[in-house]
């Protein structure tokens, strides 16, 4: 561990003679040039503040006081080299890295040609492709597991350096898709990964997540915590114990830390350069914590006077960066007053030339809402995603190939996927088949591979590297997963209940399904999130049996499959992890091991387009539409009530479910004129609701009869069998509905 302290009050002596003198490595010209920025930047927060008054933008939020951390660290670091995933007190960062004042008006005003979103986002919601500017969102710290993630895709692109590679199409495959052709990678071996946050955001679990990650691996990340001592009107004793952030995280190994005044461009740049060097040569992440001032309240929404007593205020005001900068120059003889008013004189042309063309940009058309909520470049729906199972020949005795269940066929297909593509790393929580490696080479173990041992042999075939445990987050594995996806990794990561996702929520609702969309296109994340989920298994309870589908197909930009059988399984996973956008694949751990729906291997390409669902039982009388493990209860049924009653049951399993195969349905329906919808997870609310609307509002003049729902009961899955069965729809359930529908 090394830590280097500030005193607040040192001024920083120069070294040399008077003209070539540097200053903690920055010459004359630099502090100029670093002055000039901190001015662009508290000048930029100005004129904002002045249109929002003017009600021509819609919200600002300033970057007053931290303009000299954000300098300093611009200056350290490199631009289109190294990553970025700032916050939104950044201004003064993006100015040094080259974001042009224009680009953050267009922004302000909400312009078609806003570099950062086109007009989705807020101000102060950076992303500069050009710049390695990661798109930036609102939720206080979900920023920071993707910089752990995008500095761990780094180091793996540089320990693998072929798999930045784009592959061509195959020649035996013209249709040939696959998310690598549209991803730039690009790495350097001594990249470093910046990220930024308030000091209030150090109270989020996502922060220790992150922090936890970047020691355990040594990742060239550098947290830049600006305490301004207040997150809104919470000061920092109320927030962190002790009062010191400095003080909670100095136990982190590998660690270089810094403590300083960032209100001091010159301290800030040299605490930078430090842990910058420290991070390039591989010995760990860095951590800068700087003590910065908010003079402008938190936002313009807010007014600190109802906080913050003036004796405080004033007290900041004494340490401001940017008339403490100006002094500096004048004191140091770098700049005169005349050389001060042509500088900012010059700044306020540019200025005002800025805002006047931002004015004047055009917004967005309402027609564009749509666009980039999935990849435009692959449409995991297409014809390209649908191939034929290659079954391999009977055998010399005449045996057909074996059956295998669920759980063998996507076991295979990762096998199959990983081979195929490098990019591809599996992680989660016991996923790895031994992170002890040595037992593993020494044959003293046989592996693990998962809870349910669906990644079984994968580690010990492809390294640790690829396959590895991760500790027990699960926010973490896809906050991680998303940073990786961002630089062109294919993460098929695993959560390990269904039941235990949520603290990944954040990460999955406003981070990796929104990141195409929010930037207009210009980042995209197609993670791949294997779940085990679901109920029948008597005795798994309220926390290993739940389903809750349906809260996810309610999230935009993110694709969910869940599929029935093995042969689905295996063709579903695979377009998963071929297409280009983030995939939510279910899979129910009933059905792993079943007998029901075993399928021959179908070999290492075959593919299912999503949104396609598959007549299981073909019928005239009646159509059932359900998915995964009602699938089997329906056939049941279906079976039951054809054989005793003659009713003819068309049974849809529609293993995917966002998209969902809405022609089958409608032509199904139409032939019928009748509809049951049945689902494992609570009734009111789900996903079922979605599909029996869509049926009433769109094929109402089809139907013969009120379309029917049948689910679990509006509680919990509980531990008893008896509860349990009773809880959730069994096969007599269906059946009563399909006759009570079928008499109506
Ligand atoms: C997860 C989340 N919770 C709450 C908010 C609302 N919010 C926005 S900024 C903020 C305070 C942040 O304080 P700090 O981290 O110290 O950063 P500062 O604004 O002081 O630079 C809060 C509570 C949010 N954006 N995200
Ligand atoms: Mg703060």
């Amino acid at each position: 561990m090394a830590t280097t302290k500030t005193d607040p009050k040192l001024t920083v002596a120069g070294n040399g003679g008077k003209k070539s003198r540097t200053y903690e490595g920055l010459s004359r010209e630099r502090l100029i040039e670093a002055y000039r920025v901190m001015y662009t930047s508290r000048r930029i927060d100005d004129r904002e503040i002045l249109l929002k008054r003017q009600q021509k933008i819609f919200f600002q939020m300033s970057g007053a006081g931290h303009e000299a951390i954000g300098v300093a660290a611009g200056m350290a670091l490199k631009p289109a080299y190294d990553w970025f995933y700032p916050y939104y007190r950044d201004r003064g960062l993006c100015l040094t890295l080259g974001a042009k004042p224009l680009e953050m008006f267009l922004q302000a005003v909400g312009a078609a040609d806003d570099p950062s979103s086109g007009g989705r986002q807020m101000p102060s919601h950076w992303g500069y492709r050009r710049l390695n500017i990661v798109t930036q969102s609102s939720p206080t710290g979900s920023q920071i597991l993707q910089a752990v993630g995008c500095a761990e895709a780094g180091r793996y692109f540089y320990r693998h350096p072929g798999t930045a590679e784009t592959p061509g199409p195959k020649a035996a495959a013209p249709n040939f898709v696959d998310y690598r052709q549209f991803k730039n990678v690009s790495f350097h071996g001594d990249e470093v990964t910046y990220v930024s946050l308030g000091d209030g955001t150090t109270s989020e679990g996502e922060f220790w997540e992150a922090m936890n990650a970047s020691a355990l691996n040594k990742l060239p990340v550098i947290f830049c915590v600006q305490d301004n001592g207040y997150a809104i009107s919470v000061p920092v004793e109320v927030q962190t114990a002790g009062g010191s952030i400095s003080r909670l995280v100095s136990g982190f190994p590998n660690f270089h830390f810094e403590e300083i005044d960032g209100t001091d461009p010159v301290a800030s740049y040299a605490a930078f350069q430090r842990a910058t060097q420290y991070c390039r040569e591989g010995h760990g992440p860095g951590f800068v914590h700087a003590h910065v001032i908010r003079p402008y309240s938190h936002s313009l929404s807010d007014d600190e006077r109802l906080y913050r007593p003036d004796s405080e205020r004033e007290r900041d005001a004494a340490r401001d960066p940017v008339s403490r900068t100006q002094m500096f120059l004048l004191r140091e003889g770098i700049l005169d007053e005349k050389g001060i008013n042509d500088l900012e004189k010059k700044v306020e042309e540019e200025l005002q030339a800025a805002v006047d063309k931002a004015l004047e940009a055009l917004p967005p058309a309402p027609e564009s809402v749509l666009q980039y909520v999935y990849s435009a470049d692959v449409d995991p729906t297409s014809t390209a995603f649908e191939t034929q199972p290659a079954v391999g020949p009977d055998s010399a005795d005449g045996k057909k190939p074996a059956a295998k269940t669920m759980a063998d066929l996507i076991n295979v297909t990762l096998r199959d996927e990983m081979k195929r593509d490098e990019r591809i790393v599996i992680f989660g929580e016991d996923v790895a088949d031994c992170s002890r490696e040595e037992y593993l080479k020494r044959k003293l173990v046989k592996g693990k591979g998962g809870v349910f041992k669906l990644t079984f042999g994968l580690q010990n075939e492809f390294g640790t590297d690829r396959v590895f445990n991760s500790p027990l987050a699960e926010a973490a594995i896809v906050g991680r997963a998303t940073g990786m996806a961002t630089r062109g990794l294919k993460p098929v990561v695993e959560i390990q209940f269904f039941d235990y996702i949520w603290p990944a929520m954040m990460q999955i609702r406003d981070e990796m399904s929104v990141i195409r969309w929010r930037s207009n296109n210009a980042f995209s994340c197609p993670v791949v999130i294997r779940a085990a989920i679901g109920g029948y298994l008597t005795g798994g309870a309220i926390y290993h049996s739940q389903c809750g589908e349906s809260i996810f197909t309610h999230i935009p930009g993110l694709r969910v499959v869940f599929p029935s059988n093995a042969l689905d399984a295996a063709g579903l996973l695979r377009t998963a992890i071929r297409c280009d956008d983030p995939v939510l694949f279910l899979e129910h751990k009933r059905l792993y091991r079943e007998t029901f729906g075993r399928a021959a291997y179908p070999g290492p390409d075959y593919m299912i387009p999503f949104g396609k669902a598959k007549i299981v039982h073909p019928g005239t009388d009646l159509t059932v539409i359900t998915y995964g493990a009602v699938v089997p209860r329906a056939l049941q049924a279906a079976q039951k009530i054809e054989r005793e009653h003659g009713v003819k049951v068309e049974l849809i399993d529609l293993r995917c479910l966002n998209p969902f195969d809405w022609e089958t349905i409608a032509a199904s329906v139409g032939k019928t004129n009748r509809a049951l919808v049945a689902y494992e997870d609570t009734l009111s609310w789900g996903y079922g609701a979605e599909i029996a609307a869509r049926i009433a509002d769109q094929l109402f003049d089809q139907l013969d009869a009120p379309v029917r729902r049948v689910a679990a009961a509006d509680t919990f899955v509980a531990y008893q069998p008896i509860l349990e069965d009773a809880i959730l729809p069994q096969a007599n359930d269906l059946f009563r509905a399909m006759k009570e529908l079928s008499e109506y």
